[in-house]
């Protein structure tokens, strides 16, 4: 039986061949198992001998199995190693990195300036109420200057914001002024019922800022958007600011930058005037100081709103916001080089 198992094993050229030995020899019908089972027919005093010689056999052709099981392992795998041989000098697949979006860009840096200057970031909601973006910013229901802003009302109370201005009545509610002035930004996403054309969107991103604290004047104001425009635009950039209303501040004002197109020459982009509008600021209303519980007598600011979407079209030369929601990669590709 030994001699015949072995020679069974070393003619398998497979490994369901040698399965099928292995259960033929050892499986519970197998040669060797029936031996083991009628044991019982053989006399007793020559169990032990059988028994040992049996067990000798079984020990010798298992080793053999799995030798020979073992050997047809390494064929499988050195034959998948084979197939699957990696051409080295191939070229790689290139994989499609994204790139940040240009407002993006000028939204990060723009929160770190900020954050360098001590302000703090905060993010109010898109969706917000009629409470905060307007009569908590001295715009009662009635008042005439509502129609500055076309609003997407979502019902009475509800509505798309037009700006991040209900980001000021936020904070000033929750300030304590014990503990130091007010400085913060707020960035985030604005809605309004304007016509599309180059330079206005139905929906664009601003930047509120607002400090309070004692004695803060008209030239804290100034100093700090010429700074911002020289910091995103650089030196010599022109920039002026022109008296304007928002029933927020008083005074107040809005800052032009020259236009990019024309260098102040005027052209269709900037409408011939040869400056395009990026942000409107003011000195903080009392009324709004008051309407979040703040004493206007001892308490005043600056406050400004910028117009994301403006600074990208200003810093980078685009032609057409439009070019900032169509997501065409080819437009968004151009700005990896200034993340
Ligand atoms: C405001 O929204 C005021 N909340 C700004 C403000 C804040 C004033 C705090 C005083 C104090 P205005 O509607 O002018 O103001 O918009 C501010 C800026 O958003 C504009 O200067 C411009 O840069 C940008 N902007 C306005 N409308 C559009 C539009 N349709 N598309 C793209 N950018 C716009």
């Amino acid at each position: 039986l030994k001699e015949e198992g072995l020679d069974q094993i070393k003619q398998a050229e497979n490994q369901k061949m040698l399965d099928k030995i292995r259960v033929e020899l050892m499986g519970r019908k197998g040669e060797l198992t029936e031996i083991l089972h009628s044991m019982k027919d053989i006399a007793p005093e020559n169990r032990p001998k059988v028994g040992q010689e049996v067990n000798q056999v079984r020990d010798i052709l298992q080793k053999q199995l799995d030798e020979a099981k073992d050997h047809f392992l390494q064929a499988v795998i050195a034959k998948k190693l084979e197939e699957e041989k990696i051409d080295v000098t191939l070229p790689g697949r290139e994989g499609h990195l994204g790139s940040k979006h240009p407002i993006n860009i000028i939204l990060d840096d723009l929160e770190s300036y900020f954050i360098g200057m001590g302000y703090e970031v905060v993010q109010g909601p898109e969706i917000e109420t009629d409470h905060y973006c307007f009569e908590m910013m001295n715009l009662p229901k009635d008042h005439p200057a509502r129609d500055m802003q076309a609003t997407f009302y979502i019902d009475e109370e509800d509505l798309l914001r037009t700006q991040t201005s209900g980001d000021q009545a936020r904070v000033l509610e929750k300030h304590d002024f014990s503990k130091g002035p007010l400085k913060m930004v707020g960035p985030g996403k604005v809605y309004r019922r304007d016509d599309d054309d180059a330079t206005h969107s139905h929906q664009f991103q601003q930047m509120e800022g607002l400090v309070v604290d004692k004695n803060v004047t008209m030239s804290d104001l100034k100093g700090t958007l010429e700074m911002i425009a020289k910091h995103v635009f650089g030196q010599d950039r022109k920039t002026r600011l022109r008296p304007s209303y928002f029933p927020f501040t008083e005074p107040s004002v809005e800052m032009d930058v020259s236009c990019f197109n024309c260098n102040g020459k005027g052209c269709p982009i900037c409408k011939y005037t040869g400056w395009i509008e990026v942000l409107g600021a003011g000195m903080v209303h009392p009324n709004v100081l008051e309407n979040a519980g703040v004493d206007s007598t001892v308490y005043g600011g600056f406050a400004f709103g910028l117009g994301l979407d403006r600074f990208a079209i200003l810093k980078y030369g685009i032609s057409d916001i439009r070019d900032f929601y169509t997501n065409d990669v080819r437009f968004l590709e151009q700005f990896r080089k200034e993340e």
